[in-house]
């Protein structure tokens, strides 16, 4: 086999508060000149084994993000994006947005200033400080359904609300249910007893618990608007650190939890706050993930739609190429 035959994808990886992003720059297939929605497609129907190649293992792996930086439709954008991971194409992501403002800063492509992106689900504007901070404004975000009520083995009864931040989400407030006779999940005590947020040490309890919610939802026929899968679960409980105003545990489509406290995920939050009058358009919501790295958020209401704004940090960490050569009997990646 020559040289000439292996494949060469150029990726630059960050993280956006412990959350990895992966973007491939350069050498990734043909989607067309379309809509993001409609390229979204072509790469999900005819281009999953490069999906596999790029994120999953033995080159990635389950918590890895990727993203097609594509050109945009209309040139006056700054770029076009398609999210994954290793369960499929995602609609969007936030701590993803982030990771690809930093990036564009970085390869020199974009400089300090706003700028619009193409996402699947529509444009996201970015405003980028020139050095590790974005703040984006997602897409708009909602509540579909307030306190739904579902029936999971092993656990129960779960009360949650369903809500689209870009994704769509189950949430399920654990102090909701500290009292309830058998919680949800339960949040320890201290000697003085005061609450331990849940940390890295429980996540393999949590995604357990999220594993189980996201079940009986498929179950039970439970689903986002026009049948859409909920396939991100979201457990919220108290801060680590007191400035804050929230911790929470995200299980991704898949098996991996975000390490961030999620882009979508916290605009879903946001949304649900703020039409439960608990947060005021414009007032700031500190999100904590299960690491303790934290997004700030809040809502712009522009007529009857709630736009949340996110802001958090992220750092490039490798610039690469993946070769896919093809004696390699794991070129494409290790198929779930
Ligand atoms: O930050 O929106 C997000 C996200 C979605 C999946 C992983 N991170």
């Amino acid at each position: 086999m020559t040289n000439a035959m292996i494949r060469r994808v150029r990726v630059v990886d960050s993280h956006t508060g412990g959350e990895p992003t992966r973007i491939v720059i350069d050498g990734f297939p043909d989607l067309g000149q379309g809509s993001m929605a409609e390229r979204r497609m072509i790469f999900s129907e005819q281009h999953d084994d490069f999906r596999c190649a790029v994120v999953n293992e033995p080159r990635g792996s389950d918590v890895l993000v990727g993203a097609i930086l594509c050109e945009p439709v209309d040139p006056a954008n700054a770029a076009g994006v398609i999210f994954f991971n290793n369960a499929g194409p995602l609609w969007m992501c936030g701590h993803g947005t982030i990771g690809l403002g930093v990036t564009l800063g970085h390869l020199g492509r974009i400089s300090a200033g706003t700028h619009r992106l193409e996402t699947p689900v529509g444009i996201v504007t970015f405003e980028y400080d020139g050095a590790n901070r974005v703040s984006l404004e997602n897409v708009p975000s909602y509540r579909l359904a307030k306190e739904v009520s579902i029936d999971v083995a092993g656990i129960g009864e779960v009360v949650g609300d369903i809500a689209w931040g870009g994704n769509w989400f189950f949430l399920v407030d654990a102090e909701h249910r500290a009292h309830a006779p058998n919680p949800v999940f339960s949040i320890r005590s201290d000697k003085m007893g005061h609450p331990i947020p849940f940390g890295v040490a429980d996540a393999e309890r949590l995604s357990d618990i999220a594993k189980r919610i996201r079940s009986a939802l498929c179950e039970s026929g439970i689903t986002g608007a026009d049948g859409a899968e909920i396939d991100h679960i979201e457990l919220f409980g108290p801060p680590g650190d007191p400035a804050n105003d929230s911790r929470n545990f995200v299980l991704c489509p898949g098996s991996a939890y975000d390490r961030s406290p999620c882009g979508t995920g916290t605009s879903a939050k946001l949304a649900c706050l703020v039409e439960d009058g608990k947060l005021q358009p414009g007032q700031t919501w500190r999100q904590e993930s299960i690491l303790g790295s934290m997004f700030e958020g809040s809502v712009r209401r522009d007529g009857d739609q709630l736009l949340p704004r996110i802001t958090g940090s992220a750092y490039v960490n490798a610039e690469a190429t993946l070769l896919l050569d093809p004696i390699d009997p794991f070129q494409m990646g290790i198929r779930a």
